[in-house]
């Protein structure tokens, strides 16, 4: 080893060209390092600030219908890591493009860099509740990603000298030890973001609110409610189990004691409802059956919980409804929005309700802790508001909501369905395996289910005892059935005579309908 390459003249060429592999390395940590520091800057502020999840969320909003069709049908509740992983893709591929642009000059790579943090604060800044300190989280992203992009492109290119340079040398290790920083930086910053964005305060509130005792206990379910030991559902959804259906990639964080609705609009009475205001009403328990809209035939979006709230029908009389107001808008406290009839709501025959307990214990998050709003007979799209803090008296004609404004009905009531659940599709099984599985028709009720096996006769089944017309009833069909290959249908009748056809109808506008059916094999 000799020091008089150290003392080599300033002239000597530098590097004209990063490697591909080197440029590409730079271009990416400089991504991750602005995207985790956005992300944990966000946690601090608001989930929503964070650059990573307004986009995300901007993309759920602006995906074409056929698109979010497909990912829910194709990922199911997996949609949202889907598409978040698919995001993170995107962005490091984004990060390796602005290296690779930058192996002569580091100048596209920081123009790339801008536009991607002036991307972030559009999505950031255009989510439908976004304060006034959000945009902090994206500009603080972009420095990062700035500055991080010029160290490491500086190291770079010190350390593309020729080799045995010494300065060049150091300048390698120093662009090693630097990546690892950025890259362990970066992994603490997006967990810190993950956990702060996640659901601290609000899981202390839930769990002070404790059990949700009704002021009238609802009858107990009786025994003969399913038919589970032989493969039906569980007459009650545990809260585990429970279907899950929003727009939401990172949940409302929302405390019992913050919670307000406002009643408002074309009413006598403007109210503000608080907690204790809620609590202190007579809590109704009902067993109610929710149904999503895009359940496709034979889908799983559909379960069943004791539901403990306060009528809405009450609160509205209190509020005395103007004519002509025929849409009830909802909205949640991150601004999505929903309107229902009317007339559905102030019908205390409907049991529309402000809920605040699902069987037995507080909301869980994610099913609209502390408050929201069920309708028994309606799809959860035009109904089920979780997270709802204003209620308006309008009409249909002043105000569309969120689905309906992206081309899904405006009235949806739920129309009269079932669902083969044993066998399983394609299942081998026994010869005397009885067939299984729910029927459903809210407000109407089920008054018969029809089993066929091999487009043969139709033959009533055995259903589970009637809890209420507003929530599901199994049925189930005992024989022996041949070895060999089987299909087998389901069709139910309503109690207002209607039988289910076999047309089939995609979920969009208003609800799937058609028979389902399954294939199996006796062995
Ligand atoms: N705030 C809010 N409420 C919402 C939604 C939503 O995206 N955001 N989705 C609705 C839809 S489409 C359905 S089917 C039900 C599902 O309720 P669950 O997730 O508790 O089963 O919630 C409804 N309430
Ligand atoms: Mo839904």
């Amino acid at each position: 080893m000799t020091l008089t390459r150290l003392s080599r003249p300033p002239a000597a060429a530098p590097a004209t060209r990063l490697s591909a592999a080197v440029a590409a390395l730079v271009g990416l940590l400089s991504t991750m390092a602005g995207v985790a520091t956005g992300h944990l800057v966000g946690g601090l502020i608001s989930p929503q600030a964070s650059p990573f999840l307004a986009v995300g969320a901007s993309a759920i909003d602006l995906t074409p219908l056929w698109l979010k069709d497909f990912a829910v049908r194709t990922f199911g509740t997996y949609d949202k890591v889907v598409l978040l992983s698919g995001m993170a893709v995107v962005l490091g591929l984004f990060g390796v493009v602005a290296g690779l642009a930058s192996r002569r000059s580091r100048a596209p790579g920081l123009v790339l860099i801008v536009l991607l943090g002036a991307l972030a604060s559009v999505a950031v800044g255009s989510r439908p509740t976004a304060g006034a300190l959000d945009v902090l989280a994206p500009l603080v992203a972009s420095l990062v990603g700035l500055g991080t992009f010029v160290v490491l492109h500086r190291l770079a290119r010190l350390g593309e000298q020729p080799a045995g340079d010494l300065l060049a040398g150091a300048s390698r290790r120093a662009l090693l030890v630097g990546s690892a920083v950025v890259t362990a930086g970066a992994g603490l910053a997006a967990a810190g973001g993950q956990l702060l964005t996640g659901r601290a305060g609000v899981e202390a509130s839930r769990r002070a609110v404790g059990r949700i005792v009704p002021t009238v206990a609802a009858p107990p379910i009786p025994p003969g409610a399913d038919f589970a030991a032989d493969g039906s559902p569980s007459f009650i959804t545990p809260n585990r189990d429970f279907y899950r259906v929003d727009v939401n990639l990172t949940l409302p964080q929302l405390r019992a004691e913050d919670w307000r609705l406002r009643v408002h609009g074309m009413v006598d009475r403007e109210l503000t409802l608080n907690w204790a205001d809620l609590t202190a009403r007579p809590l109704l328990a009902r067993p109610v059956t929710m149904t999503c809209v895009s359940n496709e035939v034979g889908g799983p979006y559909i379960s069943t919980a004791m539901f403990t709230g306060v009528s809405l029908a009450d609160i509205l009389a209190e509020a005395g409804v103007r004519p002509g107001a025929d849409q009830v808008f909802t909205t949640s406290v991150d601004g999505w929005t929903c309107g229902s009839p009317t007339a559905v709501l102030t019908d205390p025959a409907r049991h529309a309700m402000l809920v605040i307990g699902m069987n037995g214990e507080p909301l869980p998050i994610e099913h609209g802790f502390p408050v929201r709003m069920i309708v028994p007979g309606l799809y959860g799209f035009v109904s089920g508001t979780k997270w709802i803090t204003d209620l308006e008296l309008t009409t249909f004609d002043a105000q569309r909501a969120y689905w309906v404004r992206r081309g899904w009905g405006q009235r949806a009531p739920i129309k009269t369905m079932s669902r083969i659940d044993s066998p399983g599709a394609f299942g081998r099984v026994g010869p005397d395996t009885p067939i299984t599985g729910v029927a459903w028709a809210q407000t109407r009720g089920i008054e018969k289910v029809e089993v066929r096996l091999d487009h043969g006769e139709w033959r009533p089944a055995e259903l589970s005892t009637e809890v209420n017309v507003d929530a599901w009833r199994m049925f189930r069909l005992r024989g022996r059935w041949e070895p060999g290959n089987h299909v087998v249908e389901v069709r139910a009748t309503d109690k207002t005579g209607y039988t289910q056809s076999a047309d089939r109808a995609a979920p969009i506008p208003d609800g799937a309908s058609g028979w389902h059916s399954v294939q199996f094999t006796v062995l």
